[in-house]
């Protein structure tokens, strides 16, 4: 099935300019588990300083030589700035090698004082910060010491992994899970800098667990002295894997808690024996008065879109997802799933009355994406500011409710990329149309497996892989090429440096039903997507052409498609992969909200070395080895991805 052609424009290409290798302007403040040595890269040119920006922003220096400073953040090695492009692998920094080691076990834990029986990464949750500078080359070994029979596979979120497909970590699409007993190695090259996460790719692990924060420090559009990280997450106390069920019946399950930074006071009944309330707290970030602080907020969530506050502070905005934008001032800022903000804080407040203020953290819309929470009925207060590092009390609160806007994606004329790129319109008659809808298989949709029970669909069908056949298999990599079976629902981009467009449709009517009103947030590998229209309760009509946001508009990995609506995304045919797009909801995707683009296929396993292909076979052969005795093997299945 080849439901959509690439279309295209002549891309502009980047000039090639070469750079000298410099030295790191900064080391990383924590946890680097090694530093071995420059990467071995090749250069070209002179200078990849970008364009200057726009005199509004004056206080910017341009000049070469700058270096990256606490009051000149926009600057970083003298010759490499905030402008310079980083999707050109040639302008970025030589970096260094950076080792990681991350073993998967499972465990019991009580992050909000009720205990769980969860999966970690080195015995901890959230996992280790894997942390480094733009243009480091990270090698990261992941371990498989699960006692439940689990698979595992990492996937490096918003990581463009350009040239580097197979580390991208997608169970049944760049590679079979890794057993259990085995381990695999990671490597890949930090062309972005910003705030990410990694997440395992296999099924619902992530949800239950199988998460830790990325670090990738760089230029930066706004000045700060200080940063902190701030992983916000919903939190469930039963399995995902037991939840899974109920939602194939239609049955949306519900968090019970919520994390910041893994932490929280989660309301128990003393007399349950899992009720271990000493163990639960706030997370406390402590600010000196003057200072400035970067505040990375991580959305680690499962379910819902989340509003974050902090009390008696306002803020600035520097960046979303991997994307430096033009600074924006808010009070308030909504966060979807997988999405981050880097936002920066002074440390302004008021302090005469309080010194002690709450980070709030407050679910937007209650599924299916029509009722506004009742404010009162959610606790807001998730963490704490402190100006004093002593105080240890709870600070008066101020506001459970905020004006929680629309629970949307910040509007598109605040979120404005530094790095200015105009996208051609697109023709009307080359959209791809990804039809969403949540039916049951008998009903329009392909059934992927014989269980009962509804799925998720884009394009019309749920989307299925084998864990035992990943794509490549499928493209070559083991033997001969093997047609798809539908379910695996392949789009080709097979044109080099075209520009693609896509509608992602869920207003539609199909026999007779129109789907749920409900908000997905999008996710897309391998490339930031440019968000060219994200409307909300409105019909995608082709033979009336819609205003497209074609000047600089958002760009990011993770965009809302708005309940009732429907999202156009574009991007460039620059790196050839085989990549994932699916709903971030774990368990829509796990239902099937899911599919692949098999973008420019003959240069996929010209990036592949011969032992590469030899690991990737042998891996393979020992996962469908232990598959064939796997429990899980029957019952209800995950879509894989
Ligand atoms: C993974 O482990 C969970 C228990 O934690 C289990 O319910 C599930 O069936 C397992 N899935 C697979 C595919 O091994
Ligand atoms: C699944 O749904 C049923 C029916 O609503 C509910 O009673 C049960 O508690 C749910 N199970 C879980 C694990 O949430
Ligand atoms: C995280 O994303 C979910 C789903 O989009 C959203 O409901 C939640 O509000 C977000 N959390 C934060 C803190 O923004
Ligand atoms: C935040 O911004 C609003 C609107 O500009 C302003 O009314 C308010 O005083 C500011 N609050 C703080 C703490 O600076
Ligand atoms: C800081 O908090 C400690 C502990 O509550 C208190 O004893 C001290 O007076 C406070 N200092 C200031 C400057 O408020
Ligand atoms: C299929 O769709 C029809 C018409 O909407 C509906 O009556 C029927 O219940 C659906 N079948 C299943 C199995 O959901
Ligand atoms: C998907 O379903 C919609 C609505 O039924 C239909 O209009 C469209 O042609 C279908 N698209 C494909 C690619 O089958
Ligand atoms: C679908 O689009 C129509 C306009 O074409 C709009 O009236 C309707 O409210 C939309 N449906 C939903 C569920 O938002
Ligand atoms: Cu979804």
């Amino acid at each position: 099935m080849r439901v959509a052609r690439g279309f295209l424009w002549m891309l502009v290409g980047t000039a090639s300019l070469s750079v000298p290798a410099v030295a790191n302007p900064i080391a990383p403040n924590i946890n680097i588990n090694a530093n071995t040595g420059p990467v071995p890269q090749s250069s070209k040119c002179s200078s990849s300083l970008g364009t200057a920006p726009t005199p509004s922003e004056s206080n910017y220096d341009t000049s070469a030589g700058c270096l990256h400073s606490k009051t000149h953040r926009e600057c970083w090695d003298g010759k490499r700035n905030l402008w310079t492009d980083y999707e050109d692998l040639s302008m970025i920094p030589k970096g260094v090698v950076r080792k990681y080691e991350l073993t998967i076990t499972n465990g019991e834990i009580a992050p909000d004082g009720y205990t769980v029986g969860k999966m970690l990464v080195n015995g901890q949750y959230p996992g280790p910060k894997i942390e480094g500078n733009w243009g480091d080359t990270f090698e990261i070994t992941v371990k498989n010491r699960l006692s439940n029979g689990n698979g595992t596979s990492m996937h490096f979120h918003g990581i463009q992994q350009l040239g580097t497909n197979r580390m991208d970590g997608a169970s049944g699409i760049t590679q079979c899970p890794i057993p259990v007993g085995k381990s695999m190695k990671y490597v890949w090259r930090a062309n972005q800098y910003g705030t990410s996460w990694y997440h395992s790719h296999f099924s619902l692990q992530y949800t239950d667990g199988v998460v830790g924060p990325i670090v990738i420090h760089g230029p930066s559009s706004v000045n700060y002295d200080e940063e902190y990280t701030l992983m916000l997450t919903d939190w469930f106390h039963t399995s995902a894997f037991t939840l899974f069920y109920n939602e194939t019946r239609g049955i949306p399950p519900l968090p019970n808690s919520k994390l910041l930074n893994g932490k929280w006071k989660f309301p128990c009944d003393s007399s349950d024996p899992r009720c271990v309330s000493s163990r639960g707290g706030f997370t406390d970030i402590v600010f000196e008065k003057g200072k400035k602080y970067r505040l990375r907020l991580i959305n680690m969530s499962t379910t819902y879109m989340q509003t974050f506050w902090i009390d008696g502070h306002n803020f600035t905005v520097a960046a979303a997802d991997f994307v430096p934008i033009e600074p924006f001032r808010t009070d308030v800022i909504n966060v979807a799933i997988g999405q981050r903000y880097d936002i920066i804080v002074s440390a302004d407040a008021n302090t005469r009355e309080q010194t002690d203020f709450w980070i709030n953290m407050k679910t937007c819309l209650i599924p299916p994406g029509m009722a506004p929470v009742d404010c009162s009925a959610e606790d807001a207060r998730t963490g704490i500011v402190r100006y004093n590092a002593s105080s240890t009390k709870n600070p008066p609160t101020i506001s459970n409710c905020r004006d929680q806007k629309t629970c949307r994606d910040e509007p598109k004329e605040l979120v404005k990329p530094i790095i200015k790129r105009r996208v051609p319109p697109p023709p009307h008659n080359m959209l791809g149309d990804f039809y969403v809808s949540w039916d049951s298989p008998s009903n329009g949709s392909t059934a992927s497996q014989d269980d009962v029970g509804w799925r998720w669909n884009m394009a019309n069908s749920t989307f299925f892989v084998d864990w035992e056949e990943p794509t490549y298999s499928y493209l070559g990599l083991e033997g001969n090429e093997r047609p798809f079976p539908q379910s695996y629902q392949p789009v080709y981009l097979n044109e080099k440096d075209k520009w693609v467009y896509f509608v992602i449709n869920a207003n539609f009517t199909r026999m007779g039903r129109v789907p749920i009103p409900l908000d997905h947030p999008i996710h897309l590998h391998g490339h930031d997507f440019y968000v060219l229209a994200q409307v909300t309760h409105d019909q995608f009509d082709r033979a009336t052409p819609i205003e497209y946001n074609l000047d600089n508009p958002v760009r990011r990995d993770t965009a809302v498609l708005p309940g009732g609506g429907f999202l156009v995304i574009a991007f460039e045919t620059k790196n050839p992969g085989a990549w994932l797009i699916h709903c971030h909801l774990a368990f829509h995707s796990s239902a099937g909200f899911a599919l692949q683009f098999i973008e420019r296929e003959s240069e996929i396993f010209e990036q592949f070395s011969g032992k590469e292909v030899r690991l990737y076979h042998e891996q393979c052969e020992q996962w469908r080895e232990d598959w064939k005795t796997n429990p899980a093997r029957t019952g209800i299945r995950d879509s894989g991805a």
